[in-house]
């Protein structure tokens, strides 16, 4: 064959090559197949297909729950630009996508669902409208991701069915607001970005060293003279308790549940600096964690006194007074005000790092701090550290750091969170080429973040001693939306994986794939998220 007889032929056959794999990845007919993150607990697939066009409408079994069905709308049509009507209806239409509460199978619990996808239609099955609410979240994600950006008048979802269900109860992340302060705006985005993957928890860590981050009324220099700076002198900020009630109710649209966390009694700068008479005698640590990362400041101020804002990123160097009655007084009022404006069960005393407080002052503030979340009616939160002090079943104790607490928290009753700070400390870099975060823990590589289990991570700790998992994103270096979503994407969908899947279920093999093919899916929603290497993007 002369070579321009070969030519044709070549064209022709990659012509039908491309036409071939177009047309796969437009129909996709497995359900199996669909890169869901989480990954369910079960997937049946029926090899045939659902179009999803604008005449579709989105049925609404309860009147109650047409917040679901309008969020399910806005997102459908953000990423395919379809516009479907959400419709309310008594009993089960034959077509479009139905939400129905009740008779679901009595394993998906609270948040769980059932999904089923036939040709005609999709029904959501849940017990509790959270439920509802997560098989939402899947549906968003069973949009054909390659064809996210084409904006087509119509979508193939392949039919089957779903059984899903979360394995821990605590799917959380943490954003620092104190280090650097972030927009009411901001952290509504941070909430949307966390339940795409069913994360049911926002811890707010609301005050530090370098600020305080929420308007107490009974004693307002805390915000407005300790929330007015940050790391590296910025201008700060604080939410008004309107703000925060803002972002409660936002959040409770999401189903997560918002944990604010004051940090006592030490990091607590920001409040000396507002009420000198709460200052316990601050020391600049000789051997800082952040050793020659910052610059060492003097002496910062004498016990009883104001100290001056902190805008550095040393740690564990501040204390609250314990020997004035003024300081549980303080304690009191926060508490309580804080307690007014969270509808959640829980307050976090914070408790780490305490190392300018004696130990057994610091025992006995815990003990007290505990008395009083417990007085206003909340259910105590801290950091790991806490199980020195006397805590039991009403206690949730934070793991970040050394086992040794882990365990004594669980041998003393309490529930365990898992943030192991080798895994899921969020604020870590990738590698020692990113140019955000710290890396005192360790560098953390997508995998990294994915290959592990929380029920086998800490010996002695046992998988119904622990609550869940979460992923505290500390803001040193991050102060901008881009820098969070940096730090979040991709490593963020992993750990809510973690979470959410049975660990049985997870490979990091397969879960790579699947992310992979989620590239889209992110880019879609603007997400700048960190390239790994380690993973094959779709683009
Ligand atoms: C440790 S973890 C801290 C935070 C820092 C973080 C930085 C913990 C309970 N305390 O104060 O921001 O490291 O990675």
């Amino acid at each position: 064959m002369k070579i321009n007889s070969i030519k044709p032929l070549v064209i022709a056959t990659s012509l039908l090559l491309i036409f071939q794999s177009c047309k796969q990845a437009e129909s996709p007919t497995d359900l199996a197949l669909q890169g869901i993150i989480p990954k369910p607990v079960s997937v049946v697939a029926t090899g045939k297909s659902f179009t999803l066009t604008s005449k579709a409408s989105i049925f609404m079994g309860s009147t109650e729950h047409v917040g679901i069905g309008n969020y399910l709308a806005t997102e459908l049509n953000k990423t395919t630009g379809l516009s479907l009507v959400v419709e309310q209806t008594s009993s089960a239409p034959g077509k479009g996508i139905y939400f129905v509460l009740g008779n679901a199978d009595s394993k998906v619990g609270t948040e769980g669902y059932e999904l089923e996808i036939t040709e005609e239609m999709i029904t959501v099955k849940a017990n509790e409208p959270a439920g509802l609410y997560m098989g939402a979240q899947t549906i968003i994600q069973l949009i054909p991701t390659l064809k996210l950006n084409s904006q087509q008048d119509n979508y193939s979802i392949p039919t089957g069915t779903i059984l899903d269900y979360p394995t821990y109860a605590w799917r959380g992340s943490m954003l620092d607001v104190a280090r650097h302060f972030f927009s009411v705006e901001d952290v509504k985005r941070y909430i949307d970005l966390i339940s795409y993957y069913k994360m049911n928890v926002l811890h707010l860590h609301l005050s530090d060293d370098q600020g305080w981050r929420i308007e107490i009324k009974s004693w307002p220099n805390l915000a407005l003279h300790g929330g007015k700076t940050q790391v590296g002198g910025g201008t700060g900020g604080y939410y008004t308790q309107e703000q925060y009630k803002d972002i409660v109710a936002y959040a409770a649209s999401k189903y997560i549940t918002i944990v604010p966390e004051i940090d006592l009694p030490g990091h607590i700068n920001s409040a000396l600096a507002s009420y000198g008479e709460l200052n316990g005698g601050i020391i600049v640590p000789e051997e800082g964690r952040y050793k020659g990362e910052t610059t060492r400041h003097g002496d910062l101020g004498d016990k009883n006194k104001p100290t001056d804002l902190y805008t550095g990123i040393e740690v564990g160097w501040s204390t609250l007074r314990i020997e004035k009655p003024e300081t549980f007084k303080f304690v009191n009022d926060v508490i309580r005000e804080l307690a007014e404006i969270t509808p959640g069960p829980y307050l976090h005393i914070g408790g780490d790092e305490a190392h300018a407080t004696k130990k057994e002052d610091y025992i006995e503030f815990i003990n007290r701090f505990s008395e009083i979340v417990k007085a206003n009616g909340k259910k105590m939160i801290g950091w790991e550290e806490i199980s020195q002090a006397n805590i039991d079943e009403n206690a949730i104790a934070q793991h970040w750091d050394k086992p040794k607490y882990a365990q004594m928290a669980a041998e003393k009753g309490a529930q365990i969170i898992m943030s192991p700070s080798k895994r899921v400390y969020i604020d870590m870099q990738y590698d020692s080429t990113s140019k955000l975060g710290l890396h005192w823990a360790a560098y953390i590589e997508v995998d990294d973040a994915y290959t592990w289990d929380p029920a086998t991570q800490v010996e002695g700790v046992s998988r119904e001693q622990i609550l869940g998992v979460e992923t505290p994103l500390w803001s040193e270096t991050i102060s901008t939306m881009d820098d969070i979503e940096y730090m979040l994407f991709p490593r963020m969908p992993g750990i809510a994986e973690i979470a959410w899947s049975p660990a049985a279920s997870r490979s990091w093999e397969e879960y790579k794939v699947r992310l992979g093919n989620h590239a889209p899916f992110m880019t879609k929603r603007g997400i700048d998220f960190y390239r790994s290497p380690r993973v094959q993007w779709t683009e």
